[in-house]
Parts: C-alpha cells; sequence; structure tokens
C-alpha cells in the first residue's frame, strides 16, 4: 500500500488536510502532490463539505518539493542526461495550483512551521493563511538556482508588491511569521499553542457563511487585479445579479430583517 501523505478528518463541514511526511519536513514527493489534489478534489465535490483547512504534521508545513525524489534529484553519474523538472510543474505542480485555487469552498491554511519553496506556494495560495508565531515563510528555490513557482511569480508580487516580492524571491532569507503579517503576506500569526484551534474555529465560521459568495469574492477579486476600475464594476454587477437570484441572498436577507440566524445552504 502506497504511504499516506495526506491524513484527512472531517470536523462537521470542514475538510482538514494534514501534510503528512514529517520526516521530511513534508516535501512534497509526486506521490504526495498527486494525493493532495485527490484529497481537494473529492473535498470539492463533497456537498457536506463547506470549508478545507490545510496543515502540516509535526514541526513543519512544507519543505517544497522533495529534492531527493528521483524525478529532480541531479544524476552524480557522468554523461546521464539534466533532468526536465518543467515535466514534473506541467503533471503536477499545475494541476494541484489549479485545483486549489478554483476550489468551490475557502480553505485556510494554518502554517504551523517552516513553509519553503512550493510550500511556501501552496500555503499562500489559500484564501486565507494563519500561522504560528514560530513559522517562518522561505522563498528557496533561488537558492538551487530555480524560480518560484507553483503559483509564486504571480502571488507574491499581488500580495507584497514587487519591492518586497523581488527581494524575497531574489535572497530567499527566511521571513518570520510576525514580518509576513506585518508585509500583508498572511492574514494573521497566532501563538503557536492557538493555531491548530483558532484556524478550526475560522475555518467553522467560513463553513456556517454563504459558500458561493466567499468564492465568487475571491474570484471577483482576482480578476479585478487585471480590469480597470469600469470594468471591476461591470463585473462586480454581472456577479452580484447571480448572487441576488441564489437562496444565500435570499435567506442571508431575510433572517436580517427576522432577527434570526441564517441558515446558508447553497456551494
Ligand atoms: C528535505 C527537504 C526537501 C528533501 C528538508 N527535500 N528533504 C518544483 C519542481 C521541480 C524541482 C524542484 O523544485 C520545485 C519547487 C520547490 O519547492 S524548490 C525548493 C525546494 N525546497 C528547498 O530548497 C528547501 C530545502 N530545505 C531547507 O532549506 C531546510 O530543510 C529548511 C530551511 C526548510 C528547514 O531547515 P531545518 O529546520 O534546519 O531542517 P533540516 O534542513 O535539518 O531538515 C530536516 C530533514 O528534512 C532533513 O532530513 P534528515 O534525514 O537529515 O533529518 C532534510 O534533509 C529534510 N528535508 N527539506 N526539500
Amino acid at each position: 500500500m502506497s504511504e499516506q501523505t495526506i491524513l484527512i478528518e472531517q470536523h462537521g463541514a470542514v475538510r482538514l488536510l494534514r501534510l503528512n511526511r514529517p520526516e521530511a519536513l513534508n516535501a512534497f514527493t509526486t506521490g504526495m502532490l498527486g494525493q493532495l489534489r485527490q484529497a481537494l478534489e473529492a473535498a470539492a465535490t463533497d456537498v457536506d463539505t463547506r470549508c478545507v483547512l490545510i496543515t502540516g504534521a509535526g514541526r513543519a508545513f512544507s519543505a517544497g518539493q522533495d529534492l531527493a525524489d528521483p524525478h529532480v534529484a541531479p544524476s552524480r553519474e557522468a554523461g546521464a542526461p539534466p533532468k526536465d523538472i518543467g515535466h514534473l510543474l506541467d503533471h503536477f505542480y499545475i494541476p494541484l495550483a489549479l485545483r486549489l485555487r478554483s476550489m468551490p469552498v475557502p480553505v485556510v491554511a494554518a502554517v504551523n512551521g517552516v513553509a519553503a519553496g512550493a510550500g511556501a506556494s501552496v500555503a499562500l495560495g489559500c484564501d486565507l493563511v494563519l500561522a504560528g508565531e514560530s513559522a517562518s515563510f522561505i522563498q528557496a528555490f533561488s537558492k538551487i538556482g530555480l524560480i518560484p513557482d507553483c503559483g509564486g511569480t504571480w502571488l507574491l508580487p499581488r500580495l507584497v508588491g514587487r519591492a518586497k516580492a523581488l527581494e524575497l524571491a531574489l535572497l530567499g532569507d527566511k521571513l518570520k511569521a510576525a514580518d509576513a503579517e506585518r508585509l500583508g503576506l498572511i492574514s494573521r500569526v497566532l501563538p503557536d499553542a492557538e493555531l491548530m484551534e483558532a484556524a478550526l474555529a475560522t475555518a467553522q465560521k467560513l463553513a456556517a457563511m454563504p459558500t458561493r459568495a466567499l468564492v465568487e469574492t475571491r474570484i471577483a477579486m482576482d480578476e479585478a487585479l487585471k480590469f480597470d476600475f469600469e470594468t471591476a464594476l461591470k463585473r462586480e454587477a454581472v456577479l452580484q445579479s447571480q448572487m441576488g437570484f441564489a437562496y444565500d441572498y435570499l435567506e442571508g436577507a431575510a433572517a436580517f430583517l427576522d432577527k434570526r440566524k441564517p441558515q446558508f445552504r447553497d456551494r
């Protein structure tokens, strides 16, 4: 039986995915990348799951690509042809990043330790990023002669602006969680001992909210970054019109007027 590199727990409407290769700081093998994508796919198609929470087992979130994986480890034999690591991106990282970024439910990352290379890209690709105070973010790519991948070149400048994005990516220095929060790279830092409880509570809160509106908000904001103001206004109107016909708006507005708690159900 293959190694269980993603542990899955269900907490009410929250699907918790735990990256699980703690002996290698949850570095991604191809098998693990496939299992993570499958786990996201399963959460996406389960109508009772209304939020996904991703964290790491042990002391790390993820150290990125497993550099010992035979698909990427440089061959040391004289005359051996270099490996095409772009193949790995095409077949594993791109489908994973697209799946993560287009989830039909909000996705929260609970960064419990170091998030390096593609591990940082996976964390930063989530909708909300919470981190323990001992967590850190390392754009480790440049140190081994690579460029940020798994969405890193897209995410970093959008999150922190070009100057800081380039500083992080070129120098590859460790960024502490508190500094990541200050830069706007992540949402919030919490004491380590409180991280999982707070992350689960945040995920539960999102799970009880109008899922479709949350997901369309993510989509609209990502799109708006490439629009001029007027185009963004018009796009908002199209999406808002769709929201207005949905059950959750009728329920949300009616519950407000009736002074009762809404029961959202759209997904
Ligand atoms: C690891 C790893 C690791 C294997 C720790 N692999 N074992 C995409 C497509 C194609 C090709 C390549 O890349 C990509 C995207 C990427 O993600 S590139 C970036 C890959 N990641 C890195 O370069 C980070 C490498 N790791 C580190 O720099 C350090 O381990 C960090 C700073 C993350 C943590 O340092 P420490 O806390 O001092 O831990 P450690 O280095 O002692 O690691 C603990 C163990 O985990 C150790 O194994 P061992 O058997 O000696 O206990 C490491 O070898 C293993 N490990 N990262 N990426």
